[in-house]
């Protein structure tokens, strides 16, 4: 009798194995992880901003979020929670299209608090948002983002672990001094590569 497997462990072929960051398995479902309830904000009132402190430095509706340039990009993505999941497909608007709109000459600010409807945070450097790296996600599969991933947009930053990606991102703050946030307040790791298992502070 073979032994259960879950995902595909254990019958993995060498490509996506390669892909597979140590300690973390496959899946093909889709959990759903959220430390509280699915906010619901009507999309008439939706903004999105990018702040530095106090000030506003530009701010953008959800019929400007449509009018900008998106990508379409297929990207792995690897929960702390040990999972793992491959070629996931999303539209969305690159971080740089955001600064660059909002006139961000700024060469202070190393740092980027996101902060979701609901009160979530969570800590970046502002490098790891730049270059083609990170998106403000509104479409998953091909079709609208659901509520419960983080609907109607949230970040995504693949390269990190998944807690980076803000669901129900409403704002990035421009800090000079690197703060955690939520689960980094917990002990969860400030910078979290996955490649490296930067788990939890320490790792
Ligand atoms: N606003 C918000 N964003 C969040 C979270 C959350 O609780 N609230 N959980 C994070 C964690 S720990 C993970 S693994 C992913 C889960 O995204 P999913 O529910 O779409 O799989 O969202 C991240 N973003
Ligand atoms: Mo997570």
């Amino acid at each position: 009798m073979s032994p259960v497997t879950r995902g595909f462990r254990g019958r993995r072929n060498p490509e996506s194995a390669s892909r597979t960051p140590p300690g973390q398995y496959l899946t093909k479902d889709f959990p759903v992880l959220s430390a509280g309830p699915t906010p619901v904000t009507r999309l008439e009132k939706w903004t999105f901003s990018v702040t530095r402190g106090d000030a506003t430095l530009r701010s953008w509706t959800w019929s400007d979020l449509r009018e900008l340039p998106y990508d379409d990009v297929t990207v792995d993505i690897h929960c702390v929670t040990r999972w793992s999941k491959l070629d996931t497909r999303w539209r969305g608007v690159s971080i740089d299209t955001f600064l660059r709109d909002a006139d961000l000459e700024d060469t202070v600010s190393g740092y980027v608090m996101a902060h979701s409807d609901g009160g979530y945070t969570t800590n970046l450097p502002l490098k790891d948002l730049t270059g083609g790296k990170a998106w403000v996600a509104y479409e998953y599969g091909g079709q609208p983002l659901a509520a419960e991933h983080g609907g109607p947009a949230r970040l995504l930053v693949p390269h990190l672990y998944f807690w980076k990606s803000a669901k129900w991102v409403r704002r990035l703050d421009l800090m000079k001094v690197d703060e955690p946030g939520f689960w980094e307040n917990y002990g969860y790791h400030m910078y979290g590569d996955p490649w490296r298992e930067q788990r939890y502070d320490g790792d």
